[in-house]
């Protein structure tokens, strides 16, 4: 969690390096944004003017934690100032507003000025996994929020001006659903990875062979595992 962060900033200053106008958006949780890795990332990315967007999912829970449990401010976008950047709070639930957002911060970071964070107010409609009962909020806030699914209010507003029918709503939902059918197809067809491979594509790399991780030597001796 929050890891992600630093490594956009890397494929970020990548970028920078090579020149080109590709810009990173990176996504993260509310509870992320309450991590080290965050505020380390924010700092490097606007001191370089790296071309990263940073977004921020406000769902208002990390796991069972209301975010107003965690934090004292009530907009994660004001910290965007301690870094000299803008920040931006867009309503999640409204397609237009967050592709507007977006937009504005990617053409900003496509003139060598650096990062935006976003933080798009939205709502985690599960638990946070199969066995959380969601003790920690009401059944009546779930009803709230989900009348709002940004995927049905979208296609409310274009049915009303007359910009999509029900069938092309039905073939884009097949479509999808065809697409998410096929990648499942794929994972599950295909082979498990090798453990050989464990360091392919590796910045730093351990030494050790499969075999090694097989007995302790691994844990006697931690300093070796960096080239
Ligand atoms: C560094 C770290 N601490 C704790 C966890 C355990 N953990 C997994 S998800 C999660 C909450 C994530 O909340 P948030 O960032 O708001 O993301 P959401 O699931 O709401 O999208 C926690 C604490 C973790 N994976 N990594
Ligand atoms: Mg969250």
């Amino acid at each position: 969690m929050g890891g992600n962060i630093p490594v956009a900033v890397g494929a970020a200053l990548a970028q920078k390096l090579m020149g080109s106008q590709r810009v990173v958006v990176c996504f993260f949780g509310d509870g992320a944004s309450n991590t080290g890795n965050f505020h380390e990332s924010l700092n490097m990315a606007s001191t370089w003017d790296l071309p990263v967007i940073f977004v921020v999912e406000n769902n208002l829970y990390g796991m069972s934690v209301p975010f107003k449990k965690v934090t004292k401010l009530p907009d994660i976008a004001s910290r965007a100032c301690a870094y000299g950047i803008p920040g931006e709070v867009v309503d999640g639930m409204d397609v237009l507003a967050v592709r507007s957002a977006v937009s504005k911060a990617a053409e900003r970071a496509r003139r060598g000025e650096g990062p935006t964070l976003i933080e798009a107010k939205t709502y985690r409609w599960f638990g946070h996994s199969h066995s959380d009962p969601r003790a920690y909020r009401t059944r009546e806030e779930e009803a709230d929020w989900k009348r709002r699914d940004p995927i049905t209010v979208m296609k409310e507003n274009l049915e009303a001006v007359k910009l999509i029918s029900e069938s092309e709503f039905e073939a884009i939902e097949a479509a999808v659903d065809n697409k998410m059918e096929k990648a499942m197809a794929f994972s599950n067809a295909s082979p498990e990875p090798k453990p050989e491979d464990m360091t392919t594509d590796v910045f730093a790399p351990a030494k050790f062979t499969t075999a090694d991780y097989e007995t302790d030597a691994a844990c006697e001796r931690p300093f070796a595992m960096v080239r």
